[in-house]
Protein backbone atom coordinates (compact mmCIF):
# COMPACT_ATOMS: atom_id res chain seq x y z
CA UNK A 1 0.00 0.00 0.00
CA UNK A 2 2.80 2.65 1.16
CA UNK A 3 4.32 1.51 -2.25
CA UNK A 4 1.87 1.99 -4.26
CA UNK A 5 0.80 5.54 -3.04
CA UNK A 6 4.92 6.53 -3.44
CA UNK A 7 4.34 5.85 -6.88
CA UNK A 8 0.96 7.23 -7.21
CA UNK A 9 2.84 10.59 -6.17
CA UNK A 10 5.80 9.85 -8.51
CA UNK A 11 3.53 9.11 -11.59
CA UNK A 12 1.21 12.69 -11.24
CA UNK A 13 4.33 14.41 -10.55
CA UNK A 14 5.80 12.63 -13.47
CA UNK A 15 3.02 13.64 -15.99
CA UNK A 16 2.58 17.10 -14.30
CA UNK A 17 6.07 17.71 -14.94
CA UNK A 18 6.13 16.62 -18.68
CA UNK A 19 3.22 18.60 -19.11
CA UNK A 20 5.16 21.49 -17.78
CA UNK A 21 8.07 21.10 -19.80
CA UNK A 22 5.68 21.14 -23.02
CA UNK A 23 4.51 23.79 -21.93
CA UNK A 24 5.79 27.61 -22.78
CA UNK A 25 3.78 29.07 -20.18
CA UNK A 26 4.45 27.13 -17.20
CA UNK A 27 6.39 30.03 -15.82
CA UNK A 28 3.34 31.65 -15.29
CA UNK A 29 1.42 29.29 -12.89
CA UNK A 30 0.01 29.44 -10.90
CA UNK A 31 -1.18 33.40 -12.15
CA UNK A 32 -3.02 34.08 -8.77
CA UNK A 33 -1.96 32.83 -5.03
CA UNK A 34 -5.67 32.74 -4.61
CA UNK A 35 -7.37 28.93 -3.52
CA UNK A 36 -8.76 27.25 -6.04
CA UNK A 37 -11.84 26.22 -3.97
CA UNK A 38 -13.56 22.60 -5.42
CA UNK A 39 -16.53 21.44 -3.78
CA UNK A 40 -17.41 17.90 -1.65
CA UNK A 41 -19.98 16.14 -1.81
CA UNK A 42 -21.22 13.06 0.37
CA UNK A 43 -20.61 9.56 -2.14
CA UNK A 44 -17.42 8.10 -2.70
CA UNK A 45 -16.64 8.23 -6.27
CA UNK A 46 -17.09 12.27 -6.27
CA UNK A 47 -14.55 12.39 -3.07
CA UNK A 48 -12.06 10.82 -4.73
CA UNK A 49 -12.22 12.01 -8.15
CA UNK A 50 -12.70 15.79 -6.73
CA UNK A 51 -9.42 15.03 -4.62
CA UNK A 52 -7.60 13.45 -7.83
CA UNK A 53 -8.42 16.83 -9.83
CA UNK A 54 -7.18 19.05 -6.99
CA UNK A 55 -4.05 16.76 -6.69
CA UNK A 56 -3.06 17.54 -9.93
CA UNK A 57 -3.73 21.66 -9.57
CA UNK A 58 -1.60 21.08 -6.54
CA UNK A 59 1.21 19.58 -8.96
CA UNK A 60 0.77 22.54 -10.89
CA UNK A 61 1.31 24.69 -8.40
CA UNK A 62 -2.08 25.98 -7.40
CA UNK A 63 -3.22 26.44 -3.96
CA UNK A 64 -6.04 23.98 -3.39
CA UNK A 65 -9.38 24.03 -1.01
CA UNK A 66 -11.73 21.63 -0.47
CA UNK A 67 -15.03 23.01 1.19
CA UNK A 68 -17.66 20.28 1.54
CA UNK A 69 -21.65 21.23 0.53
CA UNK A 70 -24.47 20.32 -0.33
CA UNK A 71 -25.28 18.69 -3.85
CA UNK A 72 -27.96 21.36 -4.50
CA UNK A 73 -26.73 24.55 -2.69
CA UNK A 74 -23.87 23.88 -4.33
CA UNK A 75 -24.57 25.52 -7.35
CA UNK A 76 -25.34 29.41 -6.25
CA UNK A 77 -22.34 29.04 -4.51
CA UNK A 78 -20.25 28.49 -7.53
CA UNK A 79 -22.48 31.19 -9.46
CA UNK A 80 -21.29 33.81 -6.92
CA UNK A 81 -18.16 32.65 -6.55
CA UNK A 82 -17.69 31.64 -3.17
CA UNK A 83 -16.60 27.70 -4.16
CA UNK A 84 -15.18 27.32 -7.66
CA UNK A 85 -15.66 24.00 -9.14
CA UNK A 86 -17.58 20.99 -9.05
CA UNK A 87 -16.43 17.44 -10.90
CA UNK A 88 -19.82 15.65 -10.96
CA UNK A 89 -23.06 16.87 -11.58
CA UNK A 90 -25.64 14.24 -12.39
CA UNK A 91 -28.50 15.20 -14.01
CA UNK A 92 -31.09 12.93 -12.44
CA UNK A 93 -30.77 13.99 -9.05
CA UNK A 94 -29.10 17.74 -9.89
CA UNK A 95 -30.53 18.75 -13.42
CA UNK A 96 -33.01 21.63 -12.08
CA UNK A 97 -30.24 23.26 -9.45
CA UNK A 98 -27.68 22.99 -12.03
CA UNK A 99 -29.65 24.59 -14.69
CA UNK A 100 -31.37 27.48 -12.35
CA UNK A 101 -27.40 28.53 -11.80
CA UNK A 102 -26.21 28.53 -14.99
CA UNK A 103 -29.09 30.98 -15.50
CA UNK A 104 -27.72 33.20 -12.64
CA UNK A 105 -24.25 32.92 -14.26
CA UNK A 106 -22.58 29.22 -13.28
CA UNK A 107 -20.97 27.36 -16.03
CA UNK A 108 -21.24 24.59 -17.74
CA UNK A 109 -18.12 23.14 -17.77
CA UNK A 110 -19.12 20.29 -19.95
CA UNK A 111 -20.06 17.07 -19.92
CA UNK A 112 -18.10 13.93 -19.17
CA UNK A 113 -18.08 10.79 -21.87
CA UNK A 114 -19.95 9.10 -18.73
CA UNK A 115 -23.88 7.89 -18.75
CA UNK A 116 -25.56 8.16 -15.81
CA UNK A 117 -28.53 6.63 -14.01
CA UNK A 118 -29.71 7.19 -10.88
CA UNK A 119 -33.27 4.93 -9.87
CA UNK A 120 -34.97 3.05 -7.86
CA UNK A 121 -32.99 -0.82 -8.00
CA UNK A 122 -33.95 -4.03 -6.36
CA UNK A 123 -31.38 -7.04 -5.74
CA UNK A 124 -32.15 -9.80 -8.72
CA UNK A 125 -33.64 -12.22 -6.06
CA UNK A 126 -36.63 -10.36 -5.95
CA UNK A 127 -37.74 -11.25 -9.23
CA UNK A 128 -38.11 -14.54 -7.73
CA UNK A 129 -41.12 -13.34 -5.53
CA UNK A 130 -42.23 -10.06 -7.81
CA UNK A 131 -41.43 -11.55 -11.25
CA UNK A 132 -42.31 -7.89 -12.84
CA UNK A 133 -40.23 -5.28 -10.08
CA UNK A 134 -38.27 -4.31 -12.95
CA UNK A 135 -40.53 -1.51 -13.81
CA UNK A 136 -42.59 0.43 -11.31
CA UNK A 137 -46.65 -0.88 -11.82
CA UNK A 138 -44.68 -5.03 -11.96
CA UNK A 139 -43.01 -3.63 -8.37
CA UNK A 140 -46.15 -1.98 -7.10
CA UNK A 141 -48.34 -4.73 -7.71
CA UNK A 142 -45.92 -6.26 -4.51
CA UNK A 143 -45.53 -3.39 -2.24
CA UNK A 144 -46.97 -5.41 0.68
CA UNK A 145 -43.58 -7.70 -0.12
CA UNK A 146 -41.23 -4.37 1.42
CA UNK A 147 -43.51 -3.77 3.92
CA UNK A 148 -41.46 -2.92 7.31
CA UNK A 149 -42.84 -2.27 11.05
CA UNK A 150 -42.08 1.36 10.08
CA UNK A 151 -44.46 1.52 6.52
CA UNK A 152 -46.83 -1.55 7.09
CA UNK A 153 -48.90 -1.80 5.06
CA UNK A 154 -46.96 0.17 2.44
CA UNK A 155 -43.82 -0.56 0.80
CA UNK A 156 -40.44 0.80 2.07
CA UNK A 157 -38.64 2.43 -0.45
CA UNK A 158 -34.96 3.48 0.73
CA UNK A 159 -34.20 6.59 -0.15
CA UNK A 160 -31.29 8.55 -0.12
CA UNK A 161 -29.98 11.39 2.21
CA UNK A 162 -32.72 14.76 1.55
CA UNK A 163 -30.22 16.56 0.15
CA UNK A 164 -29.42 14.69 -3.10
CA UNK A 165 -32.24 16.65 -4.21
CA UNK A 166 -34.85 14.26 -5.37
CA UNK A 167 -38.04 14.00 -3.46
CA UNK A 168 -39.56 10.72 -3.57
CA UNK A 169 -42.73 11.47 -1.45
CA UNK A 170 -43.67 13.18 -4.51
CA UNK A 171 -43.50 10.92 -7.06
CA UNK A 172 -44.77 8.01 -4.71
CA UNK A 173 -47.85 10.17 -4.28
CA UNK A 174 -47.94 11.54 -8.25
CA UNK A 175 -47.99 7.45 -9.40
CA UNK A 176 -50.23 6.72 -6.74
CA UNK A 177 -47.78 4.18 -5.52
CA UNK A 178 -48.63 1.78 -2.63
CA UNK A 179 -44.99 2.60 -1.20
CA UNK A 180 -42.98 5.16 1.47
CA UNK A 181 -40.12 6.66 1.21
CA UNK A 182 -37.68 6.73 3.72
CA UNK A 183 -34.41 8.90 3.42
CA UNK A 184 -31.54 7.45 4.65
CA UNK A 185 -29.10 10.14 6.60
CA UNK A 186 -25.70 9.23 4.82
CA UNK A 187 -24.67 7.04 1.96
CA UNK A 188 -23.09 4.23 4.04
CA UNK A 189 -26.98 3.08 5.42
CA UNK A 190 -28.20 2.40 1.68
CA UNK A 191 -25.17 0.25 1.19
CA UNK A 192 -25.59 -1.46 4.62
CA UNK A 193 -29.36 -1.74 4.38
CA UNK A 194 -28.80 -3.59 0.93
CA UNK A 195 -25.79 -5.69 2.73
CA UNK A 196 -27.81 -6.78 5.21
CA UNK A 197 -31.10 -7.57 3.19
CA UNK A 198 -29.07 -9.51 0.24
CA UNK A 199 -27.66 -11.80 3.27
CA UNK A 200 -31.01 -13.35 4.02
CA UNK A 201 -32.29 -12.54 0.44
CA UNK A 202 -35.07 -10.37 1.96
CA UNK A 203 -37.12 -8.04 -0.41
CA UNK A 204 -35.43 -4.64 -0.46
CA UNK A 205 -35.96 -1.70 -2.51
CA UNK A 206 -33.54 1.22 -2.45
CA UNK A 207 -32.16 4.58 -4.21
CA UNK A 208 -29.04 3.47 -6.37
CA UNK A 209 -27.02 4.44 -9.07
CA UNK A 210 -24.40 3.99 -12.09
CA UNK A 211 -21.67 4.20 -12.58
CA UNK A 212 -21.26 2.98 -8.53
CA UNK A 213 -19.49 -0.18 -7.27
CA UNK A 214 -22.49 -1.51 -6.58
CA UNK A 215 -22.84 -3.11 -10.53
CA UNK A 216 -19.98 -5.15 -9.02
CA UNK A 217 -20.31 -6.61 -5.75
CA UNK A 218 -24.79 -7.13 -6.34
CA UNK A 219 -26.31 -8.12 -9.04
CA UNK A 220 -29.83 -6.31 -9.35
CA UNK A 221 -31.12 -4.24 -12.07
CA UNK A 222 -32.92 -0.70 -12.22
CA UNK A 223 -36.71 -0.21 -11.78
CA UNK A 224 -38.20 1.79 -15.12
CA UNK A 225 -40.32 4.47 -14.26
CA UNK A 226 -41.69 6.66 -16.70
CA UNK A 227 -39.39 8.17 -18.82
CA UNK A 228 -39.25 11.96 -17.76
CA UNK A 229 -39.87 14.57 -20.42
CA UNK A 230 -40.32 18.43 -19.61
CA UNK A 231 -44.18 17.97 -19.57
CA UNK A 232 -43.87 15.24 -17.12
CA UNK A 233 -43.42 18.33 -14.85
CA UNK A 234 -45.30 21.07 -15.92
CA UNK A 235 -48.39 19.28 -17.39
CA UNK A 236 -50.68 17.18 -15.34
CA UNK A 237 -52.32 15.88 -18.64
CA UNK A 238 -48.65 14.08 -19.37
CA UNK A 239 -48.40 10.36 -17.92
CA UNK A 240 -50.14 7.77 -16.36
CA UNK A 241 -51.93 10.19 -13.88
CA UNK A 242 -53.80 12.13 -15.97
CA UNK A 243 -54.45 14.69 -12.18
CA UNK A 244 -50.81 15.08 -11.79
CA UNK A 245 -47.27 16.38 -12.61
CA UNK A 246 -44.17 14.83 -11.32
CA UNK A 247 -45.60 11.17 -12.50
CA UNK A 248 -42.22 10.00 -14.29
CA UNK A 249 -39.09 8.31 -13.74
CA UNK A 250 -35.16 10.12 -13.98
CA UNK A 251 -33.00 9.84 -16.94
CA UNK A 252 -32.12 6.10 -18.05
CA UNK A 253 -29.11 8.21 -19.92
CA UNK A 254 -28.35 11.16 -18.21
CA UNK A 255 -25.44 13.63 -18.16
CA UNK A 256 -22.67 13.87 -15.81
CA UNK A 257 -21.32 17.67 -16.00
CA UNK A 258 -18.50 19.71 -14.24
CA UNK A 259 -19.40 23.07 -12.74
CA UNK A 260 -17.21 25.75 -12.95
CA UNK A 261 -17.28 29.87 -11.35
CA UNK A 262 -17.14 31.96 -14.75
CA UNK A 263 -14.17 33.88 -12.75
CA UNK A 264 -11.51 30.44 -12.95
CA UNK A 265 -10.72 31.35 -17.05
CA UNK A 266 -9.73 34.70 -15.96
CA UNK A 267 -8.06 34.28 -12.58
CA UNK A 268 -6.54 30.77 -13.06
CA UNK A 269 -5.90 30.20 -17.11
CA UNK A 270 -3.94 27.25 -17.08
CA UNK A 271 -5.84 25.64 -14.30
CA UNK A 272 -9.42 26.14 -16.38
CA UNK A 273 -7.64 24.89 -19.05
CA UNK A 274 -6.88 21.33 -17.04
CA UNK A 275 -10.51 21.59 -16.08
CA UNK A 276 -12.07 21.56 -19.30
CA UNK A 277 -10.68 18.89 -20.10
CA UNK A 278 -10.99 16.38 -17.43
CA UNK A 279 -13.90 14.47 -19.03
CA UNK A 280 -14.16 10.76 -16.91
CA UNK A 281 -15.55 7.62 -18.54
CA UNK A 282 -18.29 4.92 -16.20
CA UNK A 283 -15.39 2.65 -15.68
CA UNK A 284 -13.03 4.99 -14.09
CA UNK A 285 -16.24 6.42 -11.44
CA UNK A 286 -16.97 2.77 -10.95
CA UNK A 287 -13.27 2.20 -10.21
CA UNK A 288 -12.98 5.26 -7.49
CA UNK A 289 -16.09 4.38 -5.82
CA UNK A 290 -15.03 0.80 -5.62
CA UNK A 291 -11.56 1.58 -4.15
CA UNK A 292 -13.38 3.41 -1.21
CA UNK A 293 -16.45 1.62 -0.88
CA UNK A 294 -15.17 -2.22 -1.34
CA UNK A 295 -11.54 -1.97 -0.96
CA UNK A 296 -11.75 0.41 2.53
CA UNK A 297 -9.52 3.15 1.42
CA UNK A 298 -9.86 6.68 2.62
CA UNK A 299 -10.78 9.31 -0.26
CA UNK A 300 -7.36 10.57 -0.52
CA UNK A 301 -5.38 7.13 -0.58
CA UNK A 302 -8.43 6.30 -2.93
CA UNK A 303 -7.29 9.51 -5.02
CA UNK A 304 -3.55 8.60 -5.04
CA UNK A 305 -4.46 4.81 -6.69
CA UNK A 306 -6.82 6.64 -9.02
CA UNK A 307 -4.00 8.81 -10.63
CA UNK A 308 -1.45 5.96 -10.64
CA UNK A 309 -3.75 3.92 -12.41
CA UNK A 310 -4.95 6.31 -14.65
CA UNK A 311 -1.29 8.66 -15.34
CA UNK A 312 -2.35 8.21 -18.86
CA UNK A 313 -5.25 10.41 -18.56
CA UNK A 314 -4.07 12.65 -16.46
CA UNK A 315 -1.44 13.67 -19.00
CA UNK A 316 -4.27 14.15 -21.23
CA UNK A 317 -5.55 17.05 -18.87
CA UNK A 318 -2.55 18.77 -18.37
CA UNK A 319 -0.75 18.67 -21.83
C1 LIG B 1 -25.72 12.01 -6.78
N1 LIG B 1 -25.66 10.57 -6.71
C2 LIG B 1 -24.69 10.02 -7.66
C3 LIG B 1 -25.26 10.13 -5.37
O1 LIG B 1 -26.88 10.08 -7.01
Amino acid sequence: MKRNLKLAVASIATSVAMALTLNAHAADVPESDEPIIIVQNNWTSQLVLSNVVGNVLSELGYEVEYVPSDSQLQFTAIANGDMHFQVEAWEGSMKSAFEKAVEEGMVDAGAHEAVTREEWWIPNYVLETCPDATNWEGLNACADQFATAETSPKGRFVGPPADWGKNYADRVNSLEMDFEAINVGQAATLWAELQSAYDRKEPIVLFNWTPNFIESKFEGTFVDFPEPAPECFTDAAWGPNPNATGDCGAPRGGWLKKAAWSGIADTWPKAWSVLQRVNFSNAQIAAAALMVDVDGMSPEEAAEQWAADNADVIAGWVE
